[in-house]
């Protein structure tokens, strides 16, 4: 079974590795779509820390992670699941609903988010810290 998960996964944290351990642990392979800079910017109105091409890097070394691609678009999620033959999409339970529309070509599943962590709030303390 192929699974297929997109994120951004700026500032990598446990909450990121929570999500891509839980979505592997569905299938046989994890696909992992990770957000462009460009689509960083249109979807959180700010640059990631990290560029795409280290995102990518991390995500790839990933032992749970089996292919990498670039997400270009939120718009492009029904192609990107029949490119790599998606037969579960794993997402965070922050977009819970969101994604519903595409249990007609897969699976649809939302993981509980990892509480008290995310890369918004490591970004406000690493700025308070004096
Ligand atoms: N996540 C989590 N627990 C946290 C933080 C994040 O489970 N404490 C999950 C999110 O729910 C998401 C994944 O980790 O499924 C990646 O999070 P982000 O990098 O914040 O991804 P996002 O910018 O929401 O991009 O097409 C969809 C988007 O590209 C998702």
């Amino acid at each position: 079974m192929n699974i297929i998960t997109f994120g951004t996964f700026d500032v990598f944290h446990v909450g990121h590795i929570n999500i891509l351990e839980s979505a592997a642990e569905l299938g046989s392979r994890l696909i992992v779509g990770v957000s462009s800079d460009e689509l960083n910017r249109s979807k959180k109105g700010r640059d990631p820390i990290y560029l795409e091409q280290d995102r990518i890097k991390i995500i790839s070394s990933l032992k749970c992670v089996d292919e990498v691609f670039i997400e270009e678009s939120l718009e492009l999620k029904a192609e990107y699941i029949k490119k790599y033959k998606a037969d579960v999409l794993v997402m965070g339970d922050d977009w819970k609903g969101k994604f519903d529309h595409f249990s007609n070509l897969c699976k649809v599943i939302y993981f509980p988010r990892t509480p008290s962590i995310s890369t918004t709030e490591i970004i406000e303390v690493v700025k308070s810290i004096k």
